[in-house]
């Protein structure tokens, strides 16, 4: 039931009200409303309550003893009704003046967390991250994150695309990597899926677009500010295009995603005080691999065409440009067996990372669609095809050529939300340390 709902299904005299629906035309009139304690400020004659539902903050005036307030903590879901007044309070223009208060649910134990500080330690944000959604905050980037999902789907379904879903258990290791979470299934070793690149590619002999939103694991050791243990990917693939195609499409979801965030999230941008700028303006720049090793070697730094770019490479090229720009034609030994040479010089690859500054939100290509050319790619980077053979076979029965992308929403999210750390932006966090709650 939502809160509208709830409302109507009230069946007081007084009327049940959202706070953010409390207006001067409610004033001199009998409101009740439902909240949790934010704030108890007890003076000799008056306690003053400022009370939060999930669309924002009322104050409330309780003049006279009441019979149950020593129950009344903070956090506690407590129902007020009265008399809706004008405030003298600098930070509210009504408070409620209160004739019967309930406690509804009382919170028994005092919170870890000072909603209305911002200065708790994000592990203690995440280790009571119920209570964390209630600091505005925290709130505004989760509902930010719902806005951009709707947005992403709806860019991508308005072109045709087709959501599908693949599986999280799967019986060898996808893309040839170590990092991935082993089990046991059924007595059978199973891993975590770290992608779903080999199926959605599989999909290409009947569907021409696809993508899936979908959760994905790497049992990396990695402790930093953009890396997690279970992430959130949004992947695409698409048939008939090459790597160019797909740098177009995501420029148009990206650029949808920032005008719906723009118009439908504007309190919340609000809230976490982010200026939205304009690096999500197409057309992104496009620089090759070879254009990024120069301007490092230019900067003095010791790398040759060849070496994959290292964290501090990045953050050079990201002081450089901090908007949103795409590193393409990648060295075609540094990218996985999947991706497709250039036709014109096959040392390098139809590949591209999508960044911004020094963040890295995608990475696609061009596939190979051939499968001899394919199973090729995989003896030279050592792997053996015959753990492919699902995968492989499906090349012989009429592959169409195609190309595709995942894209990190953790990190777009990071992006969007102006967050230095990725666990402001995903609920529950996983990482090396942190499997509670
Ligand atoms: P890749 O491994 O580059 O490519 O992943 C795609 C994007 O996913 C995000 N990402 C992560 N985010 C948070 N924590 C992690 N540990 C993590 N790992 C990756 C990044 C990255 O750019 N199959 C290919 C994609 C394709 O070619 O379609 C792949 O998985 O934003």
């Amino acid at each position: 039931m939502n809160s509208k709902n709830h409302r109507e299904n009230q069946n007081n005299s007084t009327h049940q009200q959202l706070i953010c629906d409390i207006s001067s035309q409610f004033v001199g009139k009998h409101i009740s409303i439902v909240g949790w304690v934010n704030k108890l400020i007890k003076l000799k004659t008056v306690t003053f309550i400022v009370v939060c539902d999930n669309t924002g903050l009322l104050q409330i005036a309780i003049k006279n003893k009441t019979p149950n307030q020593n129950e009344i903590t903070k956090n506690s879901i407590i129902q007020a009704r009265g008399i809706l007044q004008k405030s003298q309070s600098h930070d509210f223009d009504f408070e409620l003046g209160v004739q019967s208060i309930t406690v509804i649910s009382k919170a028994i134990t005092q919170s870890p967390l000072d909603m209305n500080s911002n200065i708790s330690y994000l592990d203690t944000r995440l280790n009571s991250r119920a209570l964390d959604i209630r600091n505005p905050k925290t709130a505004a980037i989760f509902k930010i994150r719902h806005n951009a999902l709707i947005s992403i789907r709806a860019s991508l379904i308005q072109k045709g695309f087709i959501e599908i879903t693949t599986p999280k258990i799967i019986g060898n290791a996808a893309e040839g990597g170590a990092n991935l979470f082993s089990m046991k299934y059924f007595g059978n070793d199973a891993y975590l899926a770290q992608s779903p690149q080999l199926y959605k590619e599989q999909m290409m002999l009947g569907f021409n677009q696809i993508f899936e939103i979908a959760t994905f694991y790497r049992a990396e050791k990695s402790h930093t500010l953009k890396h997690l243990s279970e992430f959130t990917s949004v992947d695409i693939e698409c048939a008939f295009v090459n790597y160019s195609d797909i740098m177009d499409l995501i420029e148009s979801i990206i650029k949808n995603l920032y005008e719906f965030i723009l118009h439908n999230c504007k309190q919340e941008i609000n809230i976490i005080n982010t200026k939205i700028p304009n690096s999500y303006k197409r057309p992104f720049k496009r620089f090759t691999y070879s254009q990024i090793v120069e301007k490092l070697q230019n900067n003095d730094v010791g790398i040759k065409f060849g070496d994959d770019l290292l964290d501090s490479h990045l953050k050079l090229i990201g002081n450089l440009h901090p908007e949103f720009y795409f590193i393409t034609d990648w060295p075609l030994k540094i990218k996985p067996f999947y991706i497709s040479e250039k036709y014109e010089n096959d040392h390098l690859s139809q590949s591209f990372d999508l960044q911004c500054g020094d963040i890295e939100i995608s990475s696609g290509g061009t596939r190979i669609y051939d499968y001899q050319k394919l199973k090729n790619r995989m003896i030279d980077q050592n792997l053996n095809p015959s753990d492919f053979e699902n995968y492989l076979n499906v090349f012989n029965w009429g592959m169409p050529p195609h190309a595709g992308c995942g894209i990190g929403l953790d990190r777009l999210m990071m992006v969007l939300t102006n967050s230095k750390n990725i666990r402001e932006t995903v609920l529950y966090p996983r990482d090396p340390n942190r499997l509670f709650p």
